[in-house]
């Protein structure tokens, strides 16, 4: 489905005119947990949208993109917001699959709290999973504040209890039920709540122990310290104390109340909203980024006040075929009103440097037009968007994703947050000369619009090569570039290799061409020998007698460094030798600059054929944090890869970290064999180290 923008005043859009009815929420967990079905029965349930769509059918609000349903998960980030009781609810639905941790790190900046979804369906048998914990890392890295959504209780192997012991166990002892499901048979009818006693008389088994141990936990955070006091002399607490500590120890980012739902059914929704407005951090709660003057002068602490100078962030750009470039953006401080000009300053690279960052900063100054409100890919027009709102811009020709929107005469800089390193190369051609030019003028729009995607142009293998996060990515950049319009197909990367000499040599190089008209004559004789790796190539001149003229000692050099750019047969570039020219032959009036040149590139393939070349591959250094009963497997695998391992150390309890050099080529598609091998749960960077001679035994025939 395109984007569609809504324009006008009844646009139907939910406003928010005060950050503390506003909460941003988050949902975060693993793929097919329930998350996008989720949002979909809270906008149902609360009139956003007349009827639930399905994951099957393709026709709910967050998985618009064709590639989703294709693909039949989240493929990006999507808001939608709802209101309730007067609180504007934007929740943000977020890939669980690992190709869009990028994804769910936009979304955790764009929040101010998580809701972290799991399968009740799932994990009771097996326990978390550790592609699952990984996830709940990086919500307590950034200090998400999180309650627990045990999502699809409807299935008949739904199994509330052991499931909460499973998150207990994964996620420590701050993660305690806010209510128990009541059953009818089988069947989950309605959620008994814990602090409310309500339903009255319907207390499931194991309530008041589970409501004591609830409240234990949440005065243990409370910051009334009398409280606990109070509770311990059997004082009986007032259900709104509790409610209002609750929030508190939310905030912490220490307690995790878990609320049991089904999407299917209704049942937690009710109770869910309540948590979400009762129990949730506003943005006045949340602290702000850090934030800088745009010259890197320092600037005080911003907070949520709409009335604030304007801080606020392209948390994600989504370019679309009719509407353009659609910027969604996070206002942390003041008020992004339309039609204003605004700063954009950022760190990222994508402007003028063409790979990796190099921490640099951009910035311009650009005329906002309309300020919209996303219901997934609708865009509906507002007349403002306050501190601690969300909103979409359209048309921003500059901003890309994680620059800073502020006032254009109080320019400021938010610190970016950490964005995760693509490392599955895959090379793609135009399909025919005719979609060259849409190829590149689609690339240029997707790669500027998603950070986790890098574009290299290879000089070596002369391939584009598009660096993604997985094959999952992959295909919904690919799907994207053919939706521009650009046919393409991808094939095999291609490793830069490179050639130095086998031994040591004496050589001639003969241009003698005396037959008719103006004659060409130049004769060196040249001594090549290998170097060691990385020393690239010394030219050396011991001439003596002038028997090469001084003027054409130059010439020689020239000619070699052409033909060591141009290669031998297979054409890749010539290093590690030293050449010495040590004698050589001219004549008065048939040498030339171009003569010896000449000679100087014939001496380099003399050399070649007489004592046989060696071809050199890239050698990577990587680094790969891996859970500790991954360990074995993945070390095995390292050297059937021909790495070699130069150590191992303890990353944190249960996790090594891994160090080996290993050839660039068997890395290609390490991306994927690790994930698949560690079931998602390892990390790992590489780097360039050297070129190295490949091994008799490995040389392809
Ligand atoms: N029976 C039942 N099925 C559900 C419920 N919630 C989700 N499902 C199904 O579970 C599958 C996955 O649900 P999604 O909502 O796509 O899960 P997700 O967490 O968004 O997954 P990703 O987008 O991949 O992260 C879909 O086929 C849903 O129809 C529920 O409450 N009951
Ligand atoms: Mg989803």
């Amino acid at each position: 489905m395109a984007v569609k923008a809504e324009t006008g005043q009844r646009s139907g859009a939910i406003v928010a005119q005060d950050p503390s009815r506003l909460r941003n929420v988050v949902l975060v967990g693993p793929s097919g947990s329930g998350k996008t079905t989720l949002v979909e029965a809270l906008l149902a349930s609360t009139g956003v949208i007349s009827r639930a769509g399905t994951i099957v059918d393709g026709s709910t609000v967050c998985d618009h993109d064709p590639a989703a349903v294709r693909q039949q998960r989240s493929v990006g980030l999507a808001v939608a917001p709802l209101q309730h009781d007067d609180v504007k609810i934007n929740l943000i639905d977020t890939p669980g699959y690992g190709d869009f941790v990028g994804e769910l790190r936009a979304g955790l900046r764009a929040a101010d709290a998580a809701l972290f979804v799991v399968n009740a369906a799932e994990g009771a048998d097996r326990g978390i999973d550790a592609a699952t914990i990984a996830q709940w890392e990086e919500c307590a890295a950034v200090g998400m504040p999180r309650a627990v959504v045990v999502a699809r209780v409807d299935h008949q192997r739904a199994d509330l209890e052991s499931e909460v012991a499973s998150c207990r166990e994964a996620f420590g002892s701050g993660v305690l039920p806010l209510y128990l499901p009541i059953r009818d048979g089988s069947d989950v009818t309605g959620l008994y709540g814990l602090l409310s006693q309500t339903p009255e008389g319907q207390a499931p088994d194991g309530a008041s122990a589970a409501r004591d141990e609830l409240i234990e936990g949440i005065i243990a955070e409370s910051e009334d310290e009398s409280l606990m006091e109070r509770y311990l002399e059997g004082e009986d607490l007032e259900t709104a104390t509790l409610i209002a500590d609750l929030e508190t120890a939310v905030s912490k980012g220490t307690f995790h109340p878990v609320i049991p739902v089904c999407s299917a059914t209704g049942v937690g929704l009710d109770e869910l909203l309540e948590l979400l407005v009762g129990g949730f951090p506003s943005p006045l709660e949340h602290p702000l980024p850090e934030v800088s003057s745009a010259d890197g002068a320092e600037h005080p602490a911003l907070s949520a006040d709409p009335a604030g100078p304007l801080a606020a962030e392209v948390v994600r750009t989504a370019a679309d075929a009719y509407v353009g470039r659609v910027s969604l953006v996070r206002v942390f401080s003041g008020t992004l009103l339309p039609e204003k000009t605004v700063h954009i300053t950022g760190h990222s690279a994508g402007h003028g440097a063409s790979n990796g960052s190099n921490g640099s900063t951009h910035k311009a100054d650009e005329r906002l037009a309309h300020i919209y409100s996303p219901l997934g890919a609708t865009l509906r027009e507002v007349q403002a968007c306050v501190a601690g709102d969300i909103c979409a811009l359209t048309k921003l020709g500059f901003a890309e994703t994680g620059d800073t929107v502020s006032a254009a005469d109080h320019p400021l800089l938010l610190e970016p947050w950490d964005q995760p390193d693509p490392l599955l190369p895959v090379a793609i051609v135009a399909h025919t000369r005719s979609d060259e030019d849409a190829l590149v003028r689609t690339l240029a729009k997707i790669v500027a619009a998603d950070p986790t995607l890098r574009l290299e142009r290879n000089s070596e293998t002369h391939q584009s090569v598009l660096w993604c996060m997985g094959e999952a990515h992959a295909d919904v950049v690919l799907s994207r570039l053919r939706a521009g319009g650009a046919e393409v197909d991808t094939e095999p990367v291609r490793v830069a290799l490179r050639e130095t000499l086998g031994k040591k040599a004496t050589v001639t190089g003969r241009h003698v061409k005396q037959s008719g008209g103006h004659g060409q004559f130049a004769i060196c004789h040249v001594e090549y020998e290998p170097l060691p790796r990385g020393s690239g190539f010394e030219f050396v001149s011991k001439v003596v007698g002038g028997t090469v003229p001084t003027q054409y000692i130059p010439s020689v050099e020239k000619g070699i460094r052409a033909q060591l750019e141009r290669g031998f047969t297979e054409g890749y570039p010539v290093v590690d030798i030293r050449a010495t020219l040590f004698d050589g032959k001219a004549h008065s009036v048939d040498s030339s600059d171009a003569a010896f040149q000449m000679a100087g590139s014939l001496s380099l393939k003399e050399a070649a054929a007489a004592c046989g070349t060696v071809k050199l591959e890239p050698m990577d250094e990587v680094a790969i944090r891996i859970p500790d009963d991954h360990l074995g497997a993945v070390l095995g695998d390292l050297s059937s890869r021909r790495g070699r391992v130069l150590g191992t150390d303890v990353a944190s309890p249960g996790r090594t970290v891994v160090r080996a050099e290993v050839p660039a080529a068997e890395l290609l598609r390490y991306a994927v064999d690790l994930r698949a091998m560690t079931s998602g749960t390892a990390q790992f960077t590489r780097q360039f180290l050297r070129y190295e001679a490949i091994p008799e035994h490995a040389r392809k025939a």
